[in-house]
């Protein structure tokens, strides 16, 4: 089903940019391509449709604005909010929203374990506590050919996982989903090996672009986005960005993951977006913004080559898709 943006409704505070917000943001803007010379202003200043920091998260910082083209802008939340993948409430984009209203986020628990100095089970708000929240816009693309572009609010999962000190054995970072099949009630059929299992290499959890997301549009995230805290990693297929996380895990080999456990043949392990890798059933050469009309040419790694090439030169990535 191709999902259009219709008639929009009441707009809710986040959706409207007033002048004083939309002028701190240009001036940072501004001064951010300035100080690390990010290019010309007004290419920066043409890039975004501004939005508002909601009420939860009162952000000093915005990165990731410069990152984006001429032809692109935040997607409307309503989309982010509404037209979901979250496969322990169901298969369709309409499923989180409408069976996740008993999920219970708070309290949760943190379990972090394996290879590392510092083990240990931690309440979300104590595992948060001790950062900044950044707020980092990124495009998010999907294996089903939709994207978005989303302001996200988290923390940096490369300073989350230098405290916890991984040992010289370890490789890579596990990540698990919480297991609740009385609120979650895909769970208990056998569409995928639940718990939703995802794991990244080390270098790319220590990649500056990686993040561990609290909130989006500025305010917390909700039932169908994967709170109180999920993965995003931009250069990566959706399906990398695994939510509600009740376990981190430092391993020395390779993690199995839920879709590469399910459908090795469609979904591979290192899930790099790539236009010249095709899906066995579909292209990726091209995809549908959420928002447009119009599809556009997917970009090597998402667009974020020069920040993750480096990560896999000499790998095979017809091979290693
Ligand atoms: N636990 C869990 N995490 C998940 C998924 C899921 O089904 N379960 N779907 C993934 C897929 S396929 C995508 S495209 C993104 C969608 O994130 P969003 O709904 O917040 O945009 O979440 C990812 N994380
Ligand atoms: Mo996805």
């Amino acid at each position: 089903m191709l999902h259009r943006i219709t008639k929009a409704s009441t707009p809710r505070s986040y959706e409207i940019t007033p002048e004083p917000m939309y002028l701190n943001r240009r001036q940072f803007i501004a001064s951010a391509s300035a100080t690390i010379g990010l290019g010309p202003y007004s290419k920066a200043l043409a890039a975004p449709k501004g939005f508002q920091f909601g009420p939860d998260f009162n952000t000093d910082v915005v990165d990731g604005y410069e990152q984006l083209g001429e032809n692109e802008s935040v997607t409307f939340p309503t989309s982010f909010f509404s037209y979901n993948n979250f496969n322990e409430f169901g298969p369709d984009k309409r499923d989180p929203i409408n069976l996740s209203s008993g999920f219970i986020s708070r309290p949760w628990e943190i379990m972090i374990d394996g290879l590392c100095a510092k083990p240990c089970v931690l309440d979300v708000d104590d595992f948060v506590r001790p950062y900044t929240f950044e707020s980092r816009v990124y495009r998010l693309r999907c294996t089903e050919t939709w994207s978005m572009v989303i302001p996200w609010v988290g923390i940096s999962l490369a300073e989350v996982v230098k405290r916890f000190e991984p040992l010289g054995s370890c490789k890579f970072i596990r990540f698990e989903t919480v297991m609740r099949p009385t609120e979650m009630p895909n769970q208990n059929t056998s569409a995928l090996p639940w718990p939703y299992v995802e794991a990244l290499r080390l270098d790319e959890a220590l990649n500056p672009l990686s993040l561990l997301a609290v909130g989006a549009y500025g305010q917390s995230l909700l039932n169908q986005n994967g709170p109180p805290i999920r993965l995003v990693v931009p250069w990566k297929y959706g399906f990398k960005s695994i939510k509600s996380i009740v376990r981190i895990t430092f391993t020395a080999e390779q993690p199995r993951t839920a879709w590469n456990t399910q459908i090795p043949s469609e979904y591979g392990f290192w899930a790099n977006v790539n236009p010249t890798v095709d899906h066995p059933r579909w292209s990726q050469a091209t995809e549908r913004r959420i928002g447009d009309f119009i599809r556009r040419k997917t970009l090597m790694f998402n667009g974020y080559l020069d920040e993750v090439a480096h990560m896999y030169e000499g790998m095979d990535l017809q091979k290693h898709f």
